[in-house]
This record gives structure tokens, sequence and C-alpha cells, in this order.
């Protein structure tokens, strides 16, 4: 049994908490810690775990094998760093850190402890629609990529949300999973900023269409619309040279009322990629018990925060810009 300590008892921390209680095989939550008492407390009644004040006191426990990070983004550098001195495995929820540079430290540190200790919690690497896709272009059946149209869109977001969020928050998704499927990583990006809805705020361009282009050259573009209203709704098209693959969608029954035919739509991620949470924490799981781990790693997070710190100013700029690595892949992660 592979004893869990879980960092961050917010809304995404319980629900984490939850799946690794009542889904997920092999494992047990044995600790857990958040400054706010009370989410401490709620995520203790649901896993019966020791609450610990301090994050470090819970990484060094001898009991704890593994640790959860789901901590806000800024907070995760601290505890990555110490998990990795004390050589313990690491789930990340996304992101790795918020700005690049600690990134890098992160996985500098990683690189220099010489062990795969850290998982980043990119879960549509898990979904099945994707891993459709996947499977489909590595058969090689198809050719090389050579497009990709993806649509990346939310029902509304609330007024605390902002331009720069659109990468961060929303478009870090696709990032991070179209770099996986397409084998590839990215040279330059650039923003489009159409013209603006009328459910969006001062602060919100709503919608935004990104554009990446790989080092291989394939291009994609990405619709970002986070107050389309209709639904939480999930598009990848991957145009290659013999044939084009498209994501399914949802399996929802077809239904037929009131001379109308008609589909459901998800309305948010947690519905839409329930499924891929659970089985990214299972192989989480399975793979740290023996000391493994094969999902995003480090250098994924590393990537994904250098390609939204180049799309974040492509925002402002309304130019091509660079996605640039201050280092190169270190062999380590190759
Ligand atoms: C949210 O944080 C997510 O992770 C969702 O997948 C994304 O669609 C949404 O825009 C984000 O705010």
């Amino acid at each position: 049994m592979l004893k869990v300590g879980v960092i961050g008892c917010g809304g995404m921390g319980r629900d984490h908490i939850d799946r690794l209680t009542n889904k997920i095989q092999g494992v047990e939550v044995v600790a857990v810690s958040d400054p706010v008492a009370d989410n401490a407390k709620l995520a203790a009644a649901i896993c019966g775990g020791k609450i610990y004040e301090d994050a470090n006191a819970l990484i060094e426990a001898q009991d704890v094998d593994a640790i959860f990070v789901v901590s806000p983004g800024f907070a995760h550098k601290e505890p990555l760093l110490k998990a990795i001195e004390l050589g313990k495995r690491v789930f990340c929820e996304k992101p790795l850190a918020t700005t690049a540079m600690d990134c890098l430290e992160i996985v500098n540190a990683e690189v220099k402890a010489g062990k795969h200790l850290i998982q980043t919690g990119f879960m549509r690497r898990y979904d099945k629609g994707y891993c459709q896709v996947k499977e489909a272009l590595d058969s090689g059946m198809y050719g090389e990529p050579l497009m990709l149209h993806c649509t990346h869109r939310n029902p509304e977001v609330g007024e605390n949300y902002t331009t720069p969020m659109a990468v961060h928050d929303t478009a870090i998704h696709e990032i991070d999973v179209l770099h996986w499927l397409t084998d590839d990583e990215y040279e330059s990006v650039q923003v489009i900023m159409p013209r603006v809805t009328k459910y969006s705020h001062g602060k919100l361009n709503d919608p935004q269409i990104m554009l990446l282009r790989t080092k291989k050259g394939i291009c994609i573009d990405v619709e970002v619309f986070v107050n389309c209203k209709f639904g939480y709704d999930i598009q990848c098209e991957v145009v290659c040279e013999d044939g084009s693959i498209k994501m399914a969608e949802p399996a929802y029954p077809d239904v037929r009322r009131d001379a109308k035919l008609s589909t459901t739509i998800d309305t948010d991620c947690f519905v839409r990629f329930k499924d891929a949470y659970d089985v990214e924490v299972q192989d989480w799981a399975d793979k740290a018990k023996d000391g493994v781990i094969t999902g995003p790693n480090a250098w994924d997070g590393y990537l994904a925060a250098v390609t939204a710190d180049a799309l974040v100013k492509a925002q402002e700029t309304g130019q091509i810009e660079p996605v640039v690595t201050a280092v190169e892949k270190p062999d380590f992660y190759k």
C-alpha cells in the first residue's frame, strides 16, 4: 500500500483525496496539510489522515511514502524541492510552478537528484479521446501531422478571469497535450484577438485565437472562448499527410423530442475529464509504488511554462514570439 500525504486541501485537493480514498487501488491517504484549518479538517474527514500544520513535517513524516501537491501554483516550489531532497515521489497538480524560472529550478534539482520523482498533473494525456488520436498518429498509417485545429470553450468565467488567464489557466492544457500528441516542441506562437463577445468584461479579451508552430513546422490553431455560453467544448482535429483524425465527442445518446434531434454537451471540465483524472491518478499510484514516474514530467511542466510566457507576450505585442528554453532538454528527460 502506497502511503500518500496531500498538501493543499481546497476544492481540487479534496476531490483528489476523495479519489485516492474511494476509487484508486493500492493507495492510502495518511496525512493532509493546508494553511486553512477548516480545509484540512474537511479533508481529514474524507480520508482519516493525520493533519499536519507544517507541510514540511508532512513531507518528512516516516510513514509518508509519496506526496500529492494540490496547493495553489505559487506555493508548489517549496514542497517540490523538499520532496526531491528526501527522494519522495510527487504528483503535482498543474502548473508545476507559476514562473518558468521556478520550473527550471525544480528541473535542475531533479536532474541533480538523478531520479525521476515528479509527475505534473496534465490529465488530458489520460483522456480516452486524446489517447485514441495519439494511437492513430503513432501507428504511422496517416503519415505525418501537418496541422491541428483545436477548440477550448468554457461556458463562462468569473469577473476575476483576465486575458493572460486564457493562457495560464485554459490553453495550458492544449500546450501540454498537443506537444505530447505530436511528439514535438514549440518554436513560436502568435495570438489573434477577434471582436470581443458581449459576455466579456474590460479585463478579458474573449475569444482569442492562439497559433503555435512546432519545431517540425506543424501549425496549430486553438480557439479559446471562455464565455461561449453553450457548454464545455473541447475539440481536436489533426490533419495529416494521408488522412485526418478528429477526436471523438464524449458519448451521449442522440435524443429525439419535439421535432428536434439533440446530444448533451458537458458543462465543466470535471465532468468532461472525470475518467481522465481517475486513470491519471491510478497510473501514477501504480508506477510510484514501484518507484517509477512515466507521466508528464518536470521538463513538461517547464516547457508548458515557457510556452505560456511566449503566448502571454504575444497577446500583448500581437507579433509572432519565439518560444525559448533557457537550457537544452537534459539527457535525463530524453
Ligand atoms: C480550469 O482551470 C481548467 O483546468 C479547465 O480545464 C479549463 O477549461 C478552464 O478554462 C480553467 O479555468
